[in-house]
């Protein structure tokens, strides 16, 4: 077996080298998230295009990172999206009614879903879905301190794959899904339909409240993705960061751009991790050559229309509701109704 992989295979047809390697790695790596990393981040090195997922960027220095990203003057959607909760607060609740049944996807936005729970009448239960038990304990134990007479039942689930929610309460009102930081905007359109059908199924009878960010002026979404003191590039440069501490990788981030760019056509913001310059990157006992120019995709972050997202919603069998916007119309606020 060559330990030198070709820069330029073909993505469809089968690549022994890299096959052997993932092999060489399933036998070797034991921590299951260490694996799925390191497996992952040879598959994409040794394919072309080279790509991997974003939910590498976070971990807990990435996601430091990211808590700054949302500070930067440039990034409007966190900012945005918290205005949008705080001035509708009151039409959101008497939309919603009381004793909701709240299920989150994703507990990383605390900050938002107090906002919800602070306008809602008295909300019965929060369900917070999380790939990471330690993030969700962590969130869980906040909030019972603030909030002791609400029901906190946190689950340990990966809300991209099938996933089960606590039974229902009997006492409870609407079970309303929440879904804010336009995360969706992360997931292939495919892959966003497949999450919102499983979520109309999931919520039947209740209403998903889904915060996307939308489309606007390039320069803008530009800058939000390239901001001046550089903790965007920081938080992309991360991901080879972590493969150096975690996987005994290589990568010379000095030999790396951060690249990030709105493509209109497909609606999206992308990042990539541009080389520099030719070099070689050993990982795994494997060595990959990367030519100048060439990158690894490392996010793709959709916008949204109103109208785009009302014709997804439908397809995945939601009923579009209210949308609340700022005035600036940065930023959007979904309420999709789940048919029983
Ligand atoms: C958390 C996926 C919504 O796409 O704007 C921020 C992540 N990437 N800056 C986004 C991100 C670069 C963010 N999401």
């Amino acid at each position: 077996m060559s330990a030198v992989l070709s820069a330029n295979l073909p993505g469809n047809l089968p690549n022994p080298a890299s096959d052997a390697a993932l092999a060489a790695v399933r036998t070797t790596v034991h921590a299951t998230a260490a694996s799925s990393f390191a497996t992952d981040l040879l598959a994409a090195l040794g394919n072309q295009p080279r790509s991997i997922s974003p939910k590498y960027f976070y971990d807990a220095p990435g996601s430091a990172l990211f808590d700054r990203i949302c500070e930067l003057p440039e990034y409007y959607p966190t900012r945005t999206e918290l205005g949008i909760l705080q001035s509708n607060a009151a039409a959101i609740a008497q939309h919603l009614g009381p004793q909701a049944d709240i299920v989150e996807f994703g507990a990383g936005s605390l900050l938002k879903v107090r906002v919800l729970l602070e306008a809602l009448e008295a909300p019965a239960r929060y369900v917070p879905l999380d790939i990471s038990g330690e993030h969700l304990h962590a969130a869980c134990a906040a909030l019972r301190a603030d909030y002791p007479g609400l029901r906190v039942e946190p689950v340990v689930a990966d809300y991209t794959q099938a996933y089960a929610l606590p039974a229902r309460l009997p006492s409870a009102g609407q079970r309303v899904g929440f879904f804010p930081g336009s995360t969706l905007g992360n997931f292939t359109p495919a892959e966003a339909l497949l999450f919102l059908q499983h979520a109309a199924q999931a919520l039947r009878g209740g209403a998903l409240l889904l915060g996307v960010d939308l489309v606007k002026d390039p320069a803008l979404l530009h800058a939000a993705y390239n901001d001046a003191a550089g903790v965007t590039a920081a938080f992309n440069l991360n991901l080879l960061a972590r493969a150096n501490r975690e996987l005994g990788a290589n990568f010379v981030l000095a030999h790396f751009a951060h690249a990030a760019f709105y493509n209109a056509p497909m609606q999206r913001i992308e990042m990539h991790l541009q080389s520099r310059q030719r070099q070689q990157v050993g990982l795994c006992g494997q060595v990959f050559t990367l030519e100048e120019g060439e990158t690894l995709h490392t996010e793709n972050s959709y916008k949204f229309t109103r109208s785009g997202l009302h014709a997804l919603a439908e397809q995945a069998g939601f009923q579009p509701g209210p949308v609340w916007t700022d005035a600036q119309q940065h930023f959007s606020l979904h309420c999709l109704q789940a048919p029983v």
